[in-house]
């Protein structure tokens, strides 16, 4: 069963480790899921297992109530909880059979907002690229309901920006680096196969009925 307070467990995939060959290698998957995920589920719980007074607290709310945690816990929660929010929604938004292009009423969005999905893509793809280091590229929405490309360092999420996220990639090295080594734009590329589309659409439209 899935938690979203402490004690937080290492969610399953809805597929197999295998599933997202040849875009992604079997290995990278599992050992992102099973090894890096894990770390991040596992600190946390580590370090909120001292702090009864923050175990009913969501993921969401340590990470964007992080302010009102003891200063000497407050970065590695916004690292490891981050960490977790940010690999959850990552495998969630991926699948073997995956439409290649988003549909309804994201897409026509998408559209007025960037001319084409070529031209989404290619942006995506450049945030993706550009963020230096360890990160994240998200496509989300700002507070006046339109769709934003950003990108975030570590495991920094946009909840503590007032952005609501519908997409993500992790550009750090461990999700490309077996199979693609330095190529991160080969692997992002790739990486567009792959996509949950539907996933996507509905949490956008969760966005526009708020
Ligand atoms: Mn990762």
């Amino acid at each position: 069963m899935e938690n979203n307070h402490y004690k937080f467990n290492l969610i399953p995939l809805e597929y197999d480790y295998n599933a997202l060959e040849p875009y992604i290698d079997s290995k990278t998957v599992e050992i992102h899921h099973n090894k890096h995920l894990k770390t991040y589920v596992d600190n946390l719980n580590n370090i909120l297992s001292n702090y009864k007074e923050f175990q009913q607290w969501s993921l969401e709310k340590l990470i964007k109530d992080n302010d009102l945690l003891p200063i000497c816990i407050r970065q590695s929660v916004i690292n490891n909880a981050g960490g977790v929010y940010n690999h959850n929604f990552y495998f969630n938004i991926m699948t073997p059979n995956a439409p290649l292009e988003p549909a309804g009423i994201l897409r026509e969005d998408m559209l007025r907002q960037f001319n084409s999905f070529e031209e989404f893509k290619s942006q995506f793809k450049q945030a993706a690229l550009n963020q230096f280091g360890s990160g994240w590229a998200w496509l989300v929405v700002d507070s006046l309901g339109k769709l934003k490309i950003i990108s975030t360092k570590n495991q920094d999420t946009p909840l503590t920006l007032d952005l609501y996220p519908i997409m993500l990639v992790d550009v750090w090295e461990h999700a490309y680096y077996l199979k693609y080594q330095n190529r991160r734009a080969d692997y992002l590329e790739n990486w567009f196969n792959i996509i949950n589309w539907q996933k996507i659409e509905y949490k956008y439209t969760l966005y526009c009925k708020k």
